[in-house]
C-alpha cells in the first residue's frame, strides 16, 4: 500500500528510505545513538504533534489538554519511579536546552559553573566557551587526568574552593569509567555549589543499575533521552522536591513554550520499556560488549584511554597508529562503520582534528550483537586501520560489515533476540 508520504513527498519519502537502509546496513558505534523500538517511533509520529500544551498537568494556557494532562503525568510517574527521583520534567527539547534550564534553576546570570572541559570528555553545554551556558554564566572547568584517565579531586575541590561555583556540574559525553558523583556531591556540598549530574550518555545504564546512580549525591540530573535509555529526542531533567518549582519555571516559561507532547508520550513508551527485565540484561549486554570490543582492539595494538571501559564507551588514541582521527573515521564509514572522531584527553590536537576515534555499543547491542560479534567488529576496524588508503580492501571490508548487519536486522520490538 502506497503511505501518505510517498504519495505526497516521494523525494522525501525515498530519503527516509535510504535513511532508514543506511543504518540498517551498517555497524553503527556512535556511542549516543541508538535504535528505537516501533513503539516509540509510533508514538514519536502521532497526532500530539498537533497539540499546545504550555504550562504544566492541571496548568495549561490552551484548552483541550483532557489527554495531553494523562500523556504527561504518565511520564512523570514514570520517570519518577524508574531514576528513584523526588521529581521529574520531562519538557526540555534536548539536554542542552535541560541543562541551561538547570542553571537557570539554580543560578543567575554572570554566577560561577564548573563543569568538565570539553577536550577532556565534557560537553559543550558544561560551559566550554564556545557555547551559550559560557556567555551567561562564568564558567570554570575541571579535567580529568590524561595519564590515568581519573579525577583529581583534591585539584578540584581546590577549584571549587577558589572559584567558589554555584553548580558543579559533573558527567561527560567522552568518559569510558564509572564517575564517582558520591564525591563530586560531597565537594559540591563543601563549598555551598549546587551538583547538576548530566548522565545523557548512561541514563539507561543507570536504571538498570550497571552504573551508580547520582540521584542521592545530586541537586538536579540532566538527561537526554535518547541514548542507552533507548527513547525519543529529547531532554528531561530530575531533581529534589525543593527544587522542583524552580525547575519546572525555568523550563516552562523560563526557555521554552509549547511542550513536544509527541516526544513525550514517546519518552513515556521508552521509559516502560526501560523498566523491564529485557532492558536490564540489555544495558548488561551493553557494557560486557563494550568491555570485550576494547579487549579486542587493544589485542590488535590499538591504545585506549584509561586502557578499557567500564561503561558503553571507548575512546581509541590513534598516535601510536599515526593517523588522523577524522581520516579513520571516514574510512571507517565507508566500510560501513560509523564511528566520530573525538579529542582524548590532553588531546594537542583540535576538536575539529583530534587523535581520537569515540565508539560505544548500545545501537549493535540493541540489534542483538554480543561478545563474540564484538571480536569481528574490531578486527574489521582493524583491517580498516591498516588498509587506511587502500579503497578496493576499505569496499571488501564493507561488505563484511553488511553481512554481519543482515545476521543482526534491526528488531522492531525489544525481546533481545537469543542468538
Ligand atoms: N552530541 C552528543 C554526543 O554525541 O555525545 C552529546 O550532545
Amino acid at each position: 500500500m502506497i503511505t501518505p508520504l510517498e504519495q505526497y513527498d516521494p523525494q522525501m519519502f525515498e530519503l527516509l528510505r535510504q535513511e532508514a537502509a543506511r543504518q540498517s546496513g551498517c555497524i553503527r558505534l556512535i556511542p549516543s545513538e541508538n535504535y528505537v523500538s516501533k513503539a516509540v517511533m509510533a508514538a514519536t509520529g502521532s497526532c500530539l504533534t498537533n497539540k499546545y500544551a504550555e504550562g504544566y498537568p492541571g496548568k495549561r494556557y490552551y484548552e483541550g489538554q483532557q489527554i495531553t494532562d494523562l500523556v504527561e503525568s504518565i511520564a512523570l510517574e514514570r520517570a519518577i519511579k524508574l531514576f528513584k527521583a523526588d521529581h521529574a520534567n520531562v519538557q526540555s527539547h534536548s539536554g542542552a536546552v535541560a541543562n541551561l534550564a538547570a542553571y537557570g534553576a539554580l543560578a543567575s546570570p554572570g554566577e560561577t559553573i564548573m563543569g568538565l572541559a570539553l577536550p577532556y570528555g565534557g560537553h559543550l553545554s558544561h560551559g566550554w566557551k564556545v557555547s551559550a551556558t559560557s556567555k551567561f554564566y562564568n564558567s570554570v572547568s575541571y579535567e580529568v587526568n590524561p595519564e590515568t584517565g581519573k579525577f583529581d579531586f583534591d585539584k578540584i575541590e581546590e577549584l571549587a574552593k577558589k572559584h567558589r561555583p554555584k553548580v558543579i556540574i559533573t558527567g561527560a559525553s567522552a568518559y569510558p569509567r564509572i564517575i564517582d558523583f558520591k564525591t563530586f556531591g560531597e565537594i559540591a556540598k563543601s563549598v555551598g555549589a549546587y551538583h547538576l549530574s548530566d548522565i545523557a550518555h548512561i541514563s539507561g545504564l543507570v536504571v538498570a543499575g550497571v552504573h551508580p546512580s547520582p540521584v542521592p549525591y545530586a541537586d538536579v540530573v540532566s538527561t537526554t533521552t535518547h541514548k542507552t535509555l533507548r527513547g525519543p529526542r529529547g531532554g528531561m531533567l530530575l531533581c529534589k522536591k525543593e527544587l522542583a518549582e524552580a525547575i519546572d519555571k525555568a523550563v516552562f516559561p523560563g526557555l521554552q513554550g509549547g511542550p513536544h507532547m509527541h516526544t513525550i508520550s514517546a519518552l513515556a513508551v521508552a521509559l516502560k520499556e526501560a523498566d523491564s527485565p529485557e532492558f536490564i540484561s540489555y544495558a548488561k549486554q551493553v557494557v560486557k560488549n563494550a568491555k570485550v570490543l576494547a579487549e579486542s582492539l587493544m589485542e590488535k595494538g590499538f591504545k585506549l584511554f584509561t586502557g578499557g571501559t567500564d561503561n558503553h564507551l571507548i575512546l581509541i588514541d590513534l598516535r601510536n597508529k599515526n593517523i588522523p582521527g577524522k581520516k579513520l573515521a571516514k574510512a571507517l564509514d565507508r566500510a560501513r562503520i560509523e564511528t566520530n572522531y573525538n579529542t582524548i584527553p590532553g588531546d594537542p590536537a583540535k576538536p575539529f582534528n583530534p587523535n581520537g576515534v569515540r565508539i560505544g555499543t548500545p545501537a549493535i547491542t540493541t540489534r542483538g550483537m554480543k561478545e563474540e560479534q564484538m571480536k569481528i567488529v574490531a578486527s574489521l576496524i582493524s583491517r580498516v586501520a591498516e588498509n587506511i588508503d587502500n579503497e578496493e580492501a576499505i569496499s571488501q571490508i564493507g561488505k563484511e560489515a553488511l553481512l554481519l548487519c543482515s545476521e543482526f536486522p534491526v528488531p522492531e520490538h525489544f525481546i533481545i533476540p537469543k542468538k
